[in-house]
């Protein structure tokens, strides 16, 4: 279609020049950790693609399938002529769904800090919703505050599937709320992703597939570090480990280092003793009062939730 309706916003993302101090930084803490944002450059965000094809992994075909055969529900609780903004749009795959289930949506405003993922995937809608007038916005979730939505609108939907709120910390998920709250104004309302809590034979398989496809997705934050900043890491010698963190209701991520070892990072050396490990992604499991809770604190209200019938996985619209 045509690209007019596009408007392009100062970019306010930083590129990966913080990649260098954050790693510094997190391998310098007494418990070590790397935020896991990182893991997602190409070759990951390509491994992340193959993960949510993998059997184990629930909670893509979950959200999917409940965006299709809920469809009906979700589009009558959301208002006509939605204005929908997304929230690290990513290649916007489950946005089709969403579009499809609404009754005549106006806009979509896909943000996104990656302008390779941004651009196609709104280039790609604008094309399927011919008459949806599509408005990438170039950004983080750092960006939120200082962005300002040319539509000032009261019939916005925010829509951040995935359940990528639970890779954020507590405190930064509230925030996160807080920010789409004021993006979106007072009468918006907001569609997440919300994975909840299960037993742990099927949770802990989830992030521990037998093909080891997730174990690649985590050692490939070493690789990173070695090809962009000239790291030093043997690969061999340390593993992806899964665990469920009972206290923290989370899945963690981690590298553990397989022998008393050294590396370095452009210059700076780095020790790890046998079986350290280094933090690499949290995923928090919700129950659906958690996260009323943390809704709540967000400036959120729940109003409707979408579950399939085994209860793996939410679709929490918040008002
Ligand atoms: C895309 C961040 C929601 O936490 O399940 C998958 C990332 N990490 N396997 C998740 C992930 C390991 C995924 N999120």
């Amino acid at each position: 279609m045509m690209l007019e309706p596009f408007v392009t916003h100062e970019p306010h993302a930083k590129p990966d020049g913080d990649f260098l101090d954050a790693v510094l930084h997190g391998l310098s803490l007494p418990k070590k950790s790397l935020p896991s944002r990182f893991l997602y450059d190409a070759h990951g965000s390509n491994l992340f693609e193959h993960i949510t094809e993998l059997p184990e992994y629930y909670p893509t075909r979950t959200e999917i399938g409940l965006l299709k055969s809920q469809a009906r529900e979700i589009g009558a609780a959301l208002p006509s002529g939605a204005v929908v903004v997304e929230f690290g749009s990513g290649s916007s795959r489950k946005t089709e769904l969403l579009l499809a289930a609404l009754d005549r949506p106006a806009a979509y405003v896909p943000i996104d800090i990656s302008a390779a993922a941004l651009y196609p995937a709104a280039r790609r809608i604008a094309l399927s919703f011919p008459d949806v007038d599509v408005y990438p916005v170039l950004g983080g979730f750092h960006d939120l505050e200082r962005m300002r939505l040319p539509l000032g609108d009261s019939r916005l939907v925010g829509f951040f599937p995935g359940s990528t709120i639970g890779n954020f910390s507590q405190r930064a998920a509230v925030e996160f709320l807080l920010s789409a709250r004021r993006l979106l104004g007072p009468g918006a309302v907001f569609l997440l992703g919300v994975d909840l809590q299960k037993p742990l034979d099927i949770l802990l398989p989830a992030y521990n597939d037998a093909d080891g496809v997730t174990a690649a997705f985590n050692l490939n934050l070493l690789a990173r570090i070695n090809r962009d900043l000239e790291g030093t890491f043997d690969l061999d010698a340390f593993e992806h480990a899964a665990i469920y963190n009972e206290r923290h209701q989370r899945i963690e991520m981690h590298l553990r280092s397989l022998a008393a070892q050294s590396a370095s990072v452009a210059g700076r050396t780095f020790s790890f003793a046998a079986a350290e490990t280094i933090h690499t992604e949290n995923s928090h499991k919700y129950t659906p009062e958690g996260f009323e809770r943390l809704a709540r604190d967000g400036g959120w209200e729940v109003s409707q939730v979408f579950v399939d019938k085994n209860r793996f996985f939410s679709v929490q619209l918040l008002a």
